[in-house]
């Protein structure tokens, strides 16, 4: 994997730097000093005149664009632009968890990213092949980049919800809690990793499971977050990164 294969899936850092959703629900990152911080690059130019690269574009266009415009909020050119990068960033057209995790690890150089990195990966494989193609990866974008507030919501609570039942459990909450510490690795004081990630996890359900039945439902996270200034803020983030 060559170590500058981060164009087009430079959201995937600014998705790093703003992985502090769970953390910003409970108000305390584990790490001070998360990394990078929201990017300021746009990677697509979205209204490119460039002869030579409109003509490539013609050439590489993956099939089904006009349903991929209908999929996603992303016009047409954007597409285009989405699918030169990762062409050439991803040749063969599609990403399996093992390269995906070491594109993401290299975010989180000081910590372990892959347990986190899986579920990030889950989420983004919609159709469960085991392998991201461009449809998941701009389906997905779309929207993180691009999605109303109950959309994005809709994709975290996704994540979080390892066995999509529909409930965030204490169990999955716990997982992905240590996954969001392990990656952040030596940025967390090592005394406080054993015992935080459950104590973040008591916190997430204080706030989220309203009626104190055990679990989180979509409603219950929803309404909560929704009603939550520092969370609604943090979504705004991805926007117009495009
Ligand atoms: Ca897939
Ligand atoms: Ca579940
Ligand atoms: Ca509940």
């Amino acid at each position: 994997m060559p170590g500058d294969a981060l164009g087009c899936f430079g959201v995937l850092r600014d998705h790093a730097a703003g992985v502090g959703t769970v953390q910003q629900l409970l108000g305390s990152p584990p790490s001070a000093d998360r990394p990078g911080g929201p990017r300021s690059a746009p990677h697509v130019p979205a209204d490119s005149s460039d002869g030579d690269l409109e003509l490539s574009a013609v050439r590489h266009q993956p099939e089904g664009l006009e349903q991929l415009q209908a999929q996603t909020k992303f016009t047409k050119k954007e597409l285009q632009s989405l699918y030169r990068g990762f062409k050439s960033e991803c040749p063969s057209g599609r990403v399996d968890e093992e390269t995906f995790t070491l594109i993401y690890a290299q975010f989180f150089p000081q910590g372990d990213a892959s347990a986190y990195a899986h579920f990030l990966f889950t989420a983004f494989d919609a159709d469960g092949s085991g392998a991201l193609c461009f449809e998941d990866f701009v389906i997905g974008l779309s929207v993180l980049l691009r999605g109303t507030v109950q959309e994005k919501l809709n994709w975290a609570f996704n994540l979080y919800d390892i066995n999509k039942d529909g409930f965030i459990t204490k169990e999955e909450m716990l997982e992905i809690m240590k996954s969001i510490y392990d990656m952040m690795g030596r940025c967390t004081l090592p005394a406080l990793r054993d015992s935080a990630p459950a104590e973040h996890v008591e916190l997430f359900f204080q706030k989220m499971d309203r009626n104190g039945d055990g679990v989180v439902t979509f409603e219950e996270f929803l309404e909560t977050c929704q009603q939550d200034e520092d969370i609604m803020s943090s979504m705004q983030i991805f926007e117009n990164t495009i």
